[in-house]
């Protein structure tokens, strides 16, 4: 083996812990609810072809109000459901809908739309 070869070869393995790093850890992460005065957690959530952010973070047994915004007349994202807390919600496009809950358990939890094509996470911490 030359050195070239050991630096082709370092390079690679640079390059694909960087893809692995940057599209499948930073992606799960997800954004952290922000906290309010009133100690709740707030984050909004701008659906348009999917939930921006995708993955939400939240703290336990604080209370969480998620605002979604709704900027798009597809059907497909009219509603927004989070069955493991019993939530749903009619979205109207261009008006923020609140969705409230207490988070419990730690864990993970899918919100949808209902047909469950776009998808979302709450991850409870
Ligand atoms: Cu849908």
């Amino acid at each position: 083996m030359t050195w070239d070869n050991v630096i082709v070869d370092v390079v690679g393995l640079a390059l694909i812990a960087f893809i692995v790093w940057f599209f499948w850890l930073v992606k799960t992460k997800g954004v952290k609810a922000g906290l309010t005065g009133g100690g709740s957690q707030e984050q909004v959530v701008l659906v348009k072809g999917g939930y921006t952010p995708d993955v939400i973070v939240v703290e336990s047994g604080k209370p969480v109000r998620l605002n979604f915004v709704r900027q798009e007349s597809a059907s497909c994202t009219e509603m927004v459901l989070l069955p493991a807390f019993g939530k749903s919600a009619r979205l109207p496009e261009g008006e923020i809908v609140p969705l409230e809950f207490l988070p419990g358990e730690p864990g993970e939890y899918e919100f949808a739309c209902q047909m469950g094509m776009i998808r979302g996470k709450l991850v409870v911490e």
